[in-house]
C-alpha cells in the first residue's frame, strides 16, 4: 500500500460523518516513515491535515504530505489547511484530486505553490474522486447524489404474491445495507412501505468504523395524499423524519404529523404526487449530499422515470419467488424502448455469503 492509499483508508472511516463536508484523510512521511495521520474530523473541527500536523508536531518540518483532497485555503468553520502545512514546514504535498468547491478550487494549490512547496496533483484521484463521489456532486449541482438500493430474488421480484418480503437478502447483505445507511445523510422510502413493513430506517453498524457519533440519517416519507400513520415506529427513532407530500394535508392531519415530530414539506407536482425534483432542491438546500432510495416499487419507479438516480446497488439473493402478481423492484412508468433504458457503466459485483451485489452508474445523455 504506497501513502496516497494509506491516505484514501483513512479518509474511509470519516465518510457519513462529516458532511456537508467531503471525507479526507492525509499522512505525513518523513524518511520513509509515517509520522503523523488523520481523518476530517465533523463539520468546525480539524481538517484532515490539521489532525496529522498536530500529531507530527516539529517533526512535520521537512517532511511530506499525502492527503486525498486538495486543502483548503480558505477560511471556513475552520482555518485554511494551506496556512497550517506551510508554517509546519512541509516541503512537499501530494493531493489526489482539486476540490471543486469554488472557494477552494486551484486556490490551495497555487498557496502551496507561491510558499515554495513542491506540489503533485493526481495520484489515485479515481479513488479519491469515488470516496467523495457525493460530495463532488452536491457542491457542482447543489443536489444531493442519489443511490438507489433495493434488494430482489433471482427471478427479479421484490416480495411474494402474497407481500412476504422478509427476508430476500441474507444477513450479510443487510449489515452491509446498515453500512450504506450510515453512508448517507438521508434515506428515502415510499408510504407503502411504511405501511406494510413499518421499517425503522436507522443505521444499526459501524462501531469502530471511525463512526463513534451516532448520526442518524434524516428520513424522507414519500407519501403523495397524507398515508402515513402518525403512529409509524421511525417517528419513535432517533433522528429527522421529513414527509414529503404531493397535496396540501388537511391541518388536523398536520398537527398530529407535527407531534409526531415530523418535518412537513408539500411540493405538489399538479398530478397528486411528490414533486421529487423540487423534493431534490429542498434537500440539497438542507445541506443533504446524499440519499438512498431504499423503496419500494413505486417511489423506485418515480425515481427512476424523473432521471434522478445517479448509483444503483442491487442485491441479488439465490431464491426464486414467481408469480406474475408479484412485485419487482422498479415500478412506475418504465422505459417505453431499450433505447431508453437506464443503464449501468462502471459495474462491479461483489459477494455476500451466497448473495451478489452488483453497484454501477447510471449513464446519463
Ligand atoms: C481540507 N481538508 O479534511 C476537508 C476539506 O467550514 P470548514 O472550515 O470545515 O471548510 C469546509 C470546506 O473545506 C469544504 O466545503 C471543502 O471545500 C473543504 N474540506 N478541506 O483541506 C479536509 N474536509
Ligand atoms: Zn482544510
Amino acid at each position: 500500500m504506497d501513502y496516497m492509499e494509506q491516505a484514501l483508508k483513512l479518509a474511509g472511516l470519516a465518510v457519513g460523518e462529516v458532511s456537508p463536508n467531503p471525507a479526507v484523510g492525509a499522512v505525513i512521511v518523513k524518511n520513509d516513515e509515517i509520522i503523523g495521520q488523520g481523518y476530517t474530523q465533523p463539520p468546525g473541527q480539524d481538517h484532515a491535515e490539521i489532525v496529522a500536523l498536530k500529531q507530527a508536531g516539529a517533526a512535520a518540518n521537512g517532511a511530506v504530505m499525502y492527503v486525498t483532497l486538495e486543502p483548503c485555503a480558505h477560511q471556513g468553520r475552520t482555518p485554511p489547511c494551506t496556512d497550517a502545512i506551510i508554517t509546519a514546514g512541509i516541503k512537499e504535498v501530494h493531493f489526489a484530486t482539486l476540490d471543486d468547491n469554488p472557494v477552494v478550487f486551484g486556490k490551495g494549490k497555487a498557496a502551496l505553490v507561491s510558499a515554495g512547496i513542491e506540489v503533485h496533483v493526481g495520484q489515485h484521484r479515481e479513488a479519491a474522486r469515488e470516496i467523495n463521489e457525493a460530495y463532488f456532486k452536491y457542491i457542482n449541482t447543489g443536489l444531493p447524489f442519489v443511490t438507489a438500493k433495493f434488494a430482489m430474488s433471482l427471478d427479479g421480484k421484490i416480495a411474494t404474491c402474497t407481500g412476504d418480503s422478509k427476508w430476500i437478502s441474507n444477513d450479510e447483505s443487510r449489515a452491509y445495507s446498515h453500512s450504506l445507511r450510515h453512508d448517507a445523510d438521508a434515506i428515502m422510502a415510499g408510504v407503502g412501505t411504511v405501511i406494510a413493513d413499518d421499517p425503522k430506517l436507522t443505521a444499526r453498524c459501524c462501531a469502530g468504523r471511525g463512526g463513534t457519533s451516532h448520526k442518524q440519517p434524516l428520513r424522507v416519507v414519500i407519501d403523495s395524499v397524507g398515508r402515513t400513520p402518525p403512529e409509524a415506529c421511525l417517528f419513535g427513532e432517533p433522528g429527522r423524519t421529513i414527509i414529503a407530500f404531493g397535496t396540501q394535508i388537511p391541518e388536523d392531519q398536520r398537527q398530529s404529523y407535527i407531534k409526531a415530530g415530523a418535518e412537513l414539506v408539500e411540493l405538489p407536482d399538479g398530478h397528486n404526487r411528490v414533486d421529487l425534483p423540487a423534493l431534490l432542491q429542498h434537500l440539497g438546500q438542507q445541506q443533504v449530499t446524499s440519499i438512498l432510495v431504499e423503496g419500494g416499487s413505486a417511489v423506485l419507479g418515480s425515481m427512476f422515470d424523473a432521471g434522478l438516480v445517479d448509483k444503483v446497488i442491487v442485491f441479488i439473493a439465490p431464491v426464486i419467488i414467481g408469480g406474475a402478481q408479484a412485485l419487482t423492484p422498479v415500478g412506475g412508468i418504465g422505459a417505453e424502448t431499450l433505447a431508453k433504458a437506464w443503464r449501468l457503466e462502471k459495474t462491479r459485483t461483489s459477494h455476500f455469503n451466497g448473495d451478489t451485489a452488483i453497484t454501477g452508474y447510471v449513464l446519463k445523455e
